[in-house]
């Protein structure tokens, strides 16, 4: 690094001091905190970004968001010219910068940093960024500090997109690293038309079936709701109603995603005049989406259909696809591509929906809560669908799977057989067209569930009738340091601190169908519990004890 580049950085960074005693870790999805203390991480940040984009000589993301954390607090996260997650090698480099003391021992790491990945500005290519907030009020003046991030590195451009989804922003870096149409219009385009295609794509007889009817859309007062209403606007005013769009309400208040999924009850401004409606609910950056419906019997209770619902409903469709696909046509079968159908989950899974999933006929892995591991393993297949159940999840298709699907669809095309063939690829396509390919996305997602549930003419019920799920529980632990925790196998099994694991046995032993573990979060300040048995009041019971055992092992004693 020269000179210049050097004093630019000591320059600007002066301006962003760490504040005293603020430690921050990249965590499960970037960085994130009280808004208040996090300017000079934002900023530090957006060096990250531009850095990110010398070394890839691509173009990267830097989203503002806490997504369904509180409205107090912000976060940032990158992302890489992918559209993914930032790479987790720069994950400790991010880490180490965030908590620098000092300019000079700043630019000190940064010189470093540059030596070691042979980052070099070659006047070729300079960084470029693009930058995105959500609805939250400290999002502005953050969003300047990365501004400023950005321009301490030499050459460097950032460019506001305003106020967006996350997942739009990753599609944006995605689609403009493949020298695609990557303005907040073309994303409506794609996913308008490829919705239509795929609905025109169902057969007739069941285009008129009990699934018409409203859909309720509660946006998680963030920017979901207002999104949705511009893409019900391109799908000629299609039957949403958007609730909570953040006119009223407070993010993520009593609503949102994270909220009906957790607590399992509705959210603010939905009645007992909603019993027997589909409704869905978004976070509060609209990459979680979950379905719900009002129980007749008592309207505080919801009947969930969550994240590993949707990644059955998903994995049921695609498969049936490809079976059609492998079905003998009048003059040909075929036999040439063996598409590799792999699902990913974590330990949230549902039991039940692992054993569905697996009844099915399908590869089921796990991996560690937080998306960046869920999208690299389903990667490594064809097809690989991934959800966590909190409704975080997509479906990733592989480039020499589309392009066989491409192939395919010219070869039948000029044959005047073979059309049932046709049309499975070409839902297929219009599959990977509509899902966000760079990263979980409630409107792409949401737009998929509802193009299936046509297809197949299901009612909600009829789709949350897939398997039952087995009775669960969630509850949150403050610590004294969550980072004492350490777990292994997906987060199954607790390795330190010594003999908690042992005494989560004991308890997970007393019931039927019982499993438990506990984990500490990479977003919010607590270790989370999670427990599931056969019973509700079992797994309550159980997720009491095993919370009850971190306060004694971590200390404190707030469990709830
Ligand atoms: C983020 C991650 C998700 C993760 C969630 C909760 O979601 O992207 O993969 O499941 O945090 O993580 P933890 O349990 O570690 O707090 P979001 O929607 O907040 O970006």
């Amino acid at each position: 690094m020269d000179d210049n580049q050097k004093s630019l950085i000591l320059k600007s960074s002066s301006q962003y001091p760490l504040p005293q005693g603020v430690k921050l870790s990249y965590g499960t999805a970037g960085f994130r905190a009280d808004a208040s203390i996090l300017e000079s991480t934002v900023f530090r940040a957006g060096i990250l970004a531009a850095l990110r984009s010398l070394k890839t000589q691509s173009l990267t993301g830097l989203m503002i968001t806490a997504s369904h954390n509180k409205v107090t607090d912000n976060g940032v996260k990158i992302a890489d010219p992918s559209g993914g997650m930032l790479t987790q090698e720069w994950e400790p480099f991010a880490d180490a910068i965030a908590n620098s003391p000092t300019p000079q021992h700043f630019v000190q790491l940064i010189d470093e940093f540059m030596k070691k990945e042979n980052i070099r500005f070659d006047g070729v290519r300079s960084a470029e960024i693009l930058l995105g907030r959500d609805t939250r009020p400290s999002g502005e003046s953050l969003l300047e500090a990365a501004k400023q991030g950005v321009y301490s590195i030499v050459g460097a451009t950032a460019t506001d997109m305003g106020i967006l989804t996350t997942p739009q922003l990753h599609w944006m870096v995605r689609a403009r690293n493949k020298d695609m149409k990557a303005t907040e219009l073309d994303y409506f385009v794609q996913l308008s038309s490829s919705f239509r295609f795929l609905v025109d794509l169902t057969p007739n007889q069941i285009k008129m079936s009990k699934t018409d009817g409203k859909l309720i859309v509660d946006g998680a007062n963030g920017v979901g709701g207002e999104k949705l209403e511009v893409l019900k606007k391109m799908l000629n005013n299609m039957d949403i109603e958007v609730r909570n769009s953040g006119k009223e309400g407070v993010l993520n208040e009593g609503v949102g995603a994270d909220y009906v999924q957790k607590e399992k009850v509705v959210p603010q401004g939905f009645h007992l005049k909603d019993v027997g409606i589909r409704c869905a609910s978004l976070d509060g950056d609209a990459d979680r989406l979950v379905y719900f419906s009002v129980q007749s019997n008592n309207t505080s209770k919801i009947d969930l259909v969550d994240g590993d619902k949707i990644l059955s409903l998903f994995a049921l469709f695609i498969k049936e696809q490809l079976s059609i696909l492998k079905m003998e046509g009048d003059d040909h079968v075929d036999e040439n591509y063996e598409a590799r159908l792999g699902v990913v989950q974590t330990a949230y899974a549902n039991g039940a929906s692992t054993d569905y999933l697996k009844q099915l006929g399908l590869e089921v892995v796990f991996t560690p809560t937080g998306v960046k591991y869920l999208h690299e393993k389903a990667a490594e297949y064809d097809i690989g669908i991934y959800f966590e159940a909190n409704g975080h999840g997509t479906i990733l298709f592989s480039e020499s799977f589309l392009s066989w699907l491409n192939a395919r669809n010219n070869e039948l095309s000029s044959k005047s057989k073979g059309l049932e063939q046709q049309k499975a690829v070409l839902r297929l396509l219009a599959v990977s067209n509509l899902i966000n390919q760079a990263v979980g996305d409630a409107l792409s997602g949401l737009l998929l569930v509802e193009a299936i549930l046509q297809y197949k003419g299901w009612s909600i019920h009829d789709w949350s009738e897939l398997y039952h799920d087995l009775p669960s529980r969630q509850l949150k632990v403050k610590v004294v340091d969550r980072t004492a925790v350490v777990t292994a196998n997906a987060e199954t099994v607790v390795v330190r601190p010594p003999l908690i694991q042992e005494a989560i046995n004991v308890e997970v032993a007393k019931y039927p169908r019982g499993r438990s573990f506990i984990r500490p979060s990479g977003t919010e300040d607590v270790i989370r519990v999670y427990a599931e048995a056969s019973i509700q009041a079992a797994a309550d019971s159980l997720a009491n004890s095993v919370a009850t055992l971190a306060d004694q092992f971590l200390g404190f004693g707030n469990s709830g």
